[in-house]
């Protein structure tokens, strides 16, 4: 197989909200072609890569992504044709220095990642094989347990609901990644059902989980464990919760404002906020509940929590190997978000997550809100065996999507897979 790059195509196509992104074909010699696409967030970190957009307020309110598409397709392309597809760590570094910025700020972190995982695509195509196992070799066998976002709050619901951001079901008491996708989707109707019952919403937020009129931060946790019921699981054995509240998002002047409860809370009380829900509910992960420049904050969060929960960090840390390795230098967390588009090459955001693991902390893979239809990070967890990921809701397109191909990895890997179950925490599940 002839696996040199011939042609790199970009174009402009939509996301899950209905906002531009950019999409990437590649052709190798051997005649093999690959697309990626791009995803998008709304409660984005300030050290995030740069995602490129036009600002011309003529088009899509300036959110275009024609000068990425330019840049894929006359700047880097002509740069890595006749290059070997196979070769992705080189072809990554190629496009780092060809950017020559900090934050890809120059190209976009859209347009170079769109072209890493086009690449990545093709490469394992051409070699026949699957992207998990192309990707993580013939020890890629472990399926993550799938953490489904079914209430959303914060920016994703548009400050309608919750103040935070993210409330998950994790059913790591399954036996099969099929089965907790089952159970999920049982517990997502369960809350549906519940919600109608109680005369609130069932509209649904960015990810697809429901969003609600909510009285506090905790009503949705009370919710979900009679969701959880009502679907005849248990909560804490069978399905656990997980949050965001992307706490980033509303922490202002040194302070957390929950709206919802009306009261700014200081970063002790914010800790002791989340302690009291740690004793009440089966929590087995709390990401983001520090914000990003509150790392006195996030030591006090480690120190009260860090041995009894995953303490994910995402804006915190931004998938940038050197802000993690001052993060594990000065023990804030446990355990760090994966996004690919947060760092803007696959090398790197492999490179993330193996530093996280080989300290002892976890590594959770993450979407973005505004998604599409592409399914590489559902691969792309299995290949780095990080035990367990969140792509949204068991519900929308964008977000099933990578829950099916997860399905179909399991199929395929036949009486090798193993589902990652209670081991997927960096902490004993506590149930
Ligand atoms: C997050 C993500 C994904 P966004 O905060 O973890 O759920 O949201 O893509 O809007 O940053
Ligand atoms: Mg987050």
């Amino acid at each position: 197989m002839d696996t040199r790059i011939t042609a790199l195509n970009a174009r402009e196509i939509l996301d899950s909200r209905g906002n531009p992104t950019v999409e990437v074909e590649c052709t190798l010699a051997c005649g093999v072609t690959s697309r990626a696409a791009v995803p998008s967030g709304a409660s984005t970190g300030e050290r995030e890569a740069v995602e490129l957009r036009d600002g011309d307020s003529k088009r899509f309110g300036g959110k275009g992504v024609l000068k990425a598409v330019a840049h894929v397709n006359d700047v880097i392309a002509p740069d890595l044709l006749t290059i070997d597809a196979r070769d992705q760590a080189a072809i990554d570094e190629t496009m780092i220095s060809m950017d020559g910025t900090e934050n890809k700020g120059k190209l976009g972190a859209n347009a170079i990642l769109g072209v890493s995982l086009a690449v990545a695509r093709a490469a394992a195509s051409a070699s026949d094989l699957p992207l998990y196992r192309y990707l993580g070799g013939p020890g890629a066998t472990r399926l993550p347990v799938p953490h489904m976002n079914i209430l959303n709050g914060g920016v994703h619901a548009h400050w309608q609901g919750a103040d935070f951001q993210e409330f998950m079901i994790a059913p790591y008491g399954a036996g099969s990644l099929r089965e907790a996708v089952e159970w999920g989707a049982e517990v997502y109707h369960a809350l549906q059902a519940l919600l109608e019952q109680k005369g609130l919403s069932v509209g649904v937020g960015d990810e697809g989980g429901f969003a609600p009129h909510v009285q506090s931060n905790e009503e949705p946790l009370e919710l979900i464990v009679q969701a959880i019921a009502k679907a005849g699981l248990r909560a804490g054995t069978d399905v656990g919760i997980a949050m965001d509240p992307a706490s980033s998002e509303f922490f202002e002047e040194g302070r957390y404002h929950l709206r919802t409860e009306n009261r700014k809370l200081e970063a002790g009380e914010m800790v002791e906020y989340y302690e009291r829900l740690v004793d009440t509910y089966p929590l087995a992960l709390l990401e983001d509940g520090m914000a990003q420049d509150d790392w006195e904050g996030w030591k006090r969060l480690n120190h009260a929590l860090g041995d009894t929960i995953e303490l994910v960090g995402d804006d915190v840390f931004c998938t940038n190997p050197a802000i993690i390795a001052k993060g594990i230098e000065q023990d804030i967390a446990n355990a760090v978000l994966i996004k690919l588009n947060q760092i803007g090459t696959l090398t790197e955001t492999i490179a993330a997550a193996r530093l996280a693991m080989h300290h002892g902390w976890g590594a959770f893979v993450s979407h973005r809100s505004g998604e599409t239809v592409d399914s590489f990070i559902a691969d792309l967890t299995v290949a780095l065996d990080t035990g367990h990921l969140k792509t949204g809701a068991p519900a929308r397109g964008e977000r099933v999507e990578k829950y099916n191909q997860l399905m179909r990895i399991e199929e395929e890997l036949g009486i090798a897979a193993r589902f990652a179950g209670k081991h997927a925490y960096v902490r004993p599940v506590r149930f």
